[in-house]
């Protein structure tokens, strides 16, 4: 997994756990093998910062449409003036992701890839983390790892007002250009894991959600507007601190497609009790209609 830089570059590594600093590139002037090589430094650091870049809403979408296709975001609203695959989020209208997340979890086809611009910033606070789930899987003992690697769970769209909004994932999955395994749960859209009982759900999730979080897996970044970040969804999340006063506004567009697939075939069969009307079974329900849904 390493890569070298093309020569005019310059990369920095910001954290033991992942995260470079390229400079020496223009991203509104970049040739396909810039691509090329900007893809091969992100499957080696996951999330990749390029300062001084200021593109418009024009430069980023191109950018994005290099690598891929663009998806607009299913859930929130946009205005008009805007293209439909800009995702903005502003601090003032309540826009901040302060939750650890992978990206849309709640689709079958997940994001791949997000390209972030930095637009208005306070000059202090709003960092936004990293942590790599290439580690966070690694760190796990023996016999949790293998637990692990027989689970899916379900995520939902709750956070976003649409729990209707479910898909299923391996709990640790394949990425699929390393081949590496990923711890793949988090805390803003992970809801269930489908072959444990509610309670004992709660508990793994509970733990594996908190510890994707250890520091030791983690980048912060402080910005300057006109930044550019990319990060690699099928291996990271990230989070924003809440913590500062004034505006501060990002657009992002998302790069689709990416399937995900286990790292191991599981057998188990997903968690069924009978009395589907008994008081409790109230929390298995979002799992029942997901597993049996009605035809429209
Ligand atoms: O505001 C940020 O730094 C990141 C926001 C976020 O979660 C996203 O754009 O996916
Ligand atoms: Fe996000």
């Amino acid at each position: 997994m390493t890569s070298q830089a093309l020569p005019s570059w310059s990369t920095k590594r910001l954290s033991a756990a992942l995260g470079a600093e390229i400079t020496g590139i223009q991203l509104n002037a970049a040739h396909p093998k810039d691509i090329q090589q900007v893809q091969a430094l992100l499957l080696e650091h996951q999330v990749l910062f390029f300062p001084k870049q200021n593109l418009s809403v024009d430069e980023h979408v191109t950018l994005g449409r290099q690598f891929g296709d663009l998806e607009d975001h299913p859930n929130l609203g946009k205005d008009e003036k805007t293209p439909a695959s800009i995702f903005r989020l502003t601090a003032s209208k309540g826009g901040i992701a302060d939750e650890w997340h992978t990206d849309i979890t709640f689709q079958e086809q997940p994001a791949k890839m997000s390209i972030l611009n930095m637009k208005q910033c306070p000059q202090v606070g709003g960092d936004t983390m990293w942590t790599n789930l290439y580690r966070a899987y690694e760190a796990l003992s023996e016999p949790m790892q293998t637990l692990c690697r027989s689970l899916s769970a379900l995520h939902d769209a709750h956070p976003h007002n649409h729990p209707e909004q479910t898909a299923i994932h391996p709990v640790v999955r394949v990425h699929p250009e390393t081949r590496l395994p990923v711890l793949y749960v988090n805390e803003h859209f992970t809801r269930r894991i489908v072959e444990m009982s509610a309670t004992e759900s709660d508990m793994l999730l509970n733990y594996l959600t908190r510890f994707v979080a250890s520091p030791r897996f983690t980048l912060r970044y402080q910005w300057q507007p006109g930044t550019i970040c990319m990060w690699d969804n099928r291996c990271t999340q990230h989070f924003v601190l809440n913590d500062f006063e004034g505006e501060r506004v990002i657009e992002r567009v998302t790069i689709m497609g990416d399937e995900v697939h286990p790292f191991e075939e599981s057998t188990l069969t997903p968690y069924a009790r009978d009395g589907a009307l008994s008081a409790t079974s109230r929390h298995d329900r979002q799992l029942y209609f997901h597993l049996h849904p009605t035809p429209s």
